[in-house]
């Protein structure tokens, strides 16, 4: 065997002997005694030595071709289990799975055993992890900046249906994918005060004398990129005291003090904040984003100075992106990095920090905007203060420039909210600071100039664009799909795995019929996996030819867990009152954490664990209706969800969901969508068509002005029978007997909240669902699966004569016999060509089923056909409510 490839060999041999020597040498194990965790390790060490290569080849040619690098300051990065990743990085799992083989072991036995680092609360923390993999796919260098946190995002367990946190101990045994690097360290000074000097040359400085000092020393994890041998940069502050134990008090007797600096400082990175929690006065958080955003920022310094001698173009070798406003601080402390130590100019430094940065809002919710009491930061940041109010001086100088006698306008600019309490608005200062600000959707990034920051729209709309998210299909679809990424590889290529629109190359196989089969045996088999995983967790069994009906993602009252359940309840009384309702049968799937001080969301999640608890206890429900609550959403229990999922709840108030990224990883494993048009639901339904999409719910305009004109949802209560025998059960203990007023405090029929005209709309629109799955409508009209027959479903409904029926609501059969059909139809003066529907020949299915591929509003025709309503008012109803928009498909004849 060539020297070179020890370490690097990817044939089974090498890595057989590579995974021995590697428990040998760095665990002090031989296999006999070896444990699984031990296995996991040795496994771990063997694929990161095969990565440290390329890792450390693609840092030497950043370095020498001088490259951009994009830096990524975020304090959450939610990578998830990495090893399975590596592993297809590398492709070769095969030979790993062989290799553990001859070993007597099994790869996904080891897979299994990783826990992964939760260092981060939900898709802001994943969004950042997509992108570092993303681009080290496209080899755009980069290297992501974060927090090293000791304890993640709590593990959820459930205790009689209430959540219940467990601290996360994932360093616990071990973490073999990061390297310390004790050699690079940085000193981040903390609280104090500042005095102001003249230096040699006579100039005016300041000088900041700070109360204490703590280190930050990384850990690095290297992101491999797919089909390259490209590999980015995570690297993970974590924080030491600079003097972990004092001598002198020691001495002295003072045990505890002597100890103290070290408990202090590592404080700092021992912990995750869960968002949805206040945060304003929580010291150790502004700490925290301090302390990485420093300790980054000289680490750049550090880098470029490596090659250049003055940091006058830093902003050509650096674009820090701060993901959201937890890491704006970084914009003093550049200046402060620049002026007071690098002694630069105010205004050089100004044009370099601007230069720098980039800032991407993540949020409208105005709970969730960040601003820090200025008593707060002055007393731990003294020298920074200084530094925001000398950049809102002079941005306030150029804001009276340009609007001159409006001191309204001043005063809502400002960094500094001087209402009442005075507070550093930290998206201002983030927005002052860069050069380029995104939303993360089309509506959020309008509503963010709108009403987020539409006095800063108004005066520098250059700045400003919008960055819908996207999601690594790396992880969401090869990796956790592994049989559909398959079959879609064995269609169209592997193309798709690097350019995800390569997927529309599937549309044609939607006439496939053994496409289909096959593609709907995928689903089973996934929806089967996790049948087996809920028994498992839960002990609840669940019928896999059931609909999957998932709502997975935090708890939060503006995503309306609460709606979705309201309408489990109203199907459950449906199915009560009428025991022989014919409908698909469903398991509606819930997973999320709840902040652990959100009292709200926790009750959400006991309600829906009552309700799924009632449900399986009732022999009527067998076989129809069923509820699970999935314990511990994190990344990897997401790798087990997405792909078994049919039917994906985005049903967010509109406006509010900044855009979601779980929407995307449903749809990309072929779940139809239920939702609301907010976030990129909306760009989704675009792509999607919308008749692939179950869209229900007011616009953002109306939630809007729902509350300017003062929302009631007792009205609604009062006018509909259905919804209100819903809440009064919930309200009058029928989920939770044994105390009736349990879930009073979320039945809040007045002010905002629970209640609006959705609740009624998203039943509406559900029973959509049941009509179209019967109709075997449940994926995307291209990537459709058959269920059944739909000729048998739509039982004593004469196709002929349905058809006839249609084509004399929507207007004159046109296209001859070919399909797929289309037809026009009137409306006022206009004509429009509307593709109504596909009709597939019998013989061509060789099946007997005449199968329908019917759009939304085809349905809606179907559904009143059968129940009898009368042409006229077909057309009226579906034309009135229809959602297809006529620009769609103008063919103006007059
Ligand atoms: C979240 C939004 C999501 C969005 C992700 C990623 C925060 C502050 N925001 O809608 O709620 O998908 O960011 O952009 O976590």
């Amino acid at each position: 065997m060539e020297k070179d490839e020890i370490r690097t060999g990817l044939q089974v041999a090498e890595i057989k002997r590579d995974l021995v020597d590697n428990l040998f040498y760095l665990l002090g194990k031989f296999p006999e005694v070896a444990t699984p965790n031990d296995w996991y390790l040795a496994v771990a060490y063997t694929v990161r030595d095969r990565l440290l290569s390329r890792w450390v080849k693609s840092a030497h040619e950043y370095y020498e071709t001088k490259a951009r690098t994009v830096c990524y300051l975020s304090p959450e990065f939610l990578i998830g289990p990495q090893l399975g990743m590596n592993l297809l990085r590398l492709n070769s799992e095969q030979s790993f799975r062989q290799a553990l083989q001859e070993l007597g072991l099994n790869l996904d036995d080891i897979i299994e055993h990783e826990e992964e680092p939760g260092l981060g609360n939900g898709g802001l923390g994943r969004l950042a992890s997509c992108f570092l993999e993303s681009m080290a796919t496209l080899q755009v260098p980069a290297i992501g900046y974060g927090i090293r946190y000791e304890f993640g995002i709590f593990d959820q367990e459930l205790r009689d249906g209430w959540q219940l946190e467990v601290a996360d101990q994932w360093l616990r045994l071990g973490n073999p994918w990061e390297i310390g690097r004790p050699d690079i360290r940085f000193d981040v000074q903390l609280g104090g005060h500042t005095e102001p000097y003249h230096d040699s040359e006579g100039r005016y400085r300041v000088r900041w004398i700070p109360d204490y000092v703590v280190q930050g020393t990384p850990y690095d994890t290297a992101i491999l990129g797919f089909g390259v041998q490209t590999a980015n940069l995570l690297r993970l502050w974590k924080a030491e005291a600079k003097r972990s134990f004092d001598f002198r008090l020691f001495s002295a007797g003072d045990f505890y003090g002597a100890v103290h600096d070290k408990v202090e400082s590592e404080n700092i990175t021992k912990v995750l904040y869960p968002n949805d929690e206040p945060v304003q006065g929580r010291e150790l958080r502004l700490k925290q984003q301090y302390f990485f955003v420093s300790c980054s920022l000289q680490d750049m310094i550090r880098l470029y100075l490596q090659r250049e001698q003055t940091l006058d173009r830093f902003h050509e070798k650096f674009a820090v992106q701060l993901n959201d406003t937890h890491p704006s601080l970084a914009i003093p402390e550049l200046m402060r990095l620049l002026v007071d130590e690098h002694l630069f100019d105010w205004d050089t430094a100004w044009g370099i920090a601007e230069r720098t940065f980039g800032y991407t809002n993540h949020t409208l919710l105005s709970e969730a905007l960040e601003r820090w009491p200025l008593g707060l930061i002055t007393r731990v940041l003294p020298r920074h203060v200084e530094i925001i109010y000398a950049i809102n001086q002079r941005f306030l100088n150029k804001v009276r420039l340009r609007f001159p006698n409006d001191e309204d306008k001043v005063r809502r600019l400002s960094l500094i909210d001087e209402s009442g309490e005075r507070y550093v608005r930290m998206a201002y200062l983030a927005s002052v600071g860069s050069h380029a600000i995104n939303g993360v959707a089309k509506l959020h990034t309008r509503l963010l100039e709108e009403e987020v920051l539409p006095d800063f729209f108004e005066m520098v709309p250059e700045k400003f664009s919008n960055k819908t998210n996207g999601v690594s299909q790396r992880r969401f679809l090869l990796l956790a799909n592994s049989r559909l990424a398959r079959l879609i590889t064995d269609a169209i290529g592997s193309g798709w795995i690097k350019n995800l629109e390569d997927l529309r190359k599937l549309e044609p196989f939607a006439l496939d019929a053994a496409f289909r089969e096959r593609w709907r045996q995928v689903k089973h088999a996934n929806k089967t996996d996790l049948a087996a995983h809920i028994e498992r967790v839960t002990g609840l069994v669940v019928d896999p030819a059931s609909l999957f009906d998932v709502h997975v993602k935090r708890i939060h009252e503006y995503k309306r867990q609460h709606l979705n359940i309201l309408h489990v309840v109203t199907l459950y009384n449906r199915l009560k009152r009428d025991r022989f309702l014919d409908i698909t049968p469903r398991t509606v799937i819930f997973g999320g954490k709840a902040a652990p001080g959100y009292f709200m969301a926790k009750l959400i999640i006991k309600l829906i664990n009552s309700v799924a608890d009632t449900v399986d206890r009732d022999p009527d429900m067998q076989g129809r209706l069923k509820v699970v609550f999935i314990p511990d959403f994190n990344v990897q229990n997401a790798q087990r969800i997405y792909p078994a999922a049919e039917l994906s709840e985005q049903i967010s108030t509109a406006g509010k969901e900044a855009s979601g990224t779980g929407n995307m990883k449903m749809s990309m494993n072929g779940a139809l969508t239920i939702g609301t048009l907010d976030g990129a639901n909306i760009e989704i339904r675009e792509e999607v068509g919308a008749e692939n999409f179950f869209l229900f719910g007011i616009t953002t305009e109306e939630v809007a002005d729902l509350s300017r004109r003062g929302y009631r949802p007792r009205a609604i209560y009062d006018s509909n029978e259905e919804l209100r025998e819903a809440i009064d059960s919930i309200a009058s203990g029928a989920f939770s007997p044994q105390q009736p007023d349990l879930f009073r405090p979320l039945i809040v029929l007045r002010g905002s909240g629970a209640l609006d005209n959705d609740v009624y709309s998203k039943c509406r629109k559900d029973r959509k669902v049941f009509v179209r799955s019967r109709h075997s409508r449940v994926l995307p009209r291209h990537l459709e699966y058959p269920r059944g027959s739909s000729a048998a479903s739509l039982k004593g409904i004469n196709v002929k004569q349905l058809l006839e029926s249609i084509r004399s609501i929507v207007g004159k059969k046109s296209g001859g016999d070919g399909f797929p059909m289309t037809t026009h139809f009137m409306s006022g003066r206009r004509r429009y060509l509307c593709r109504t529907f596909v009709l597939e020949p019998e013989s061509k299915r060789g099946s007997k089923a005449a199968r329908f591929q019917l759009t939304d509003r085809e349905i809606e025709a179907v559904q009143h056909l059968a129940d009898g309503l009368n042409t006229g008012t077909i057309r009226r109803t579906i034309f009135r409510t229809s959602s297809l928009r006529k620009q769609d498909f103008p063919v103006p004849q007059r």
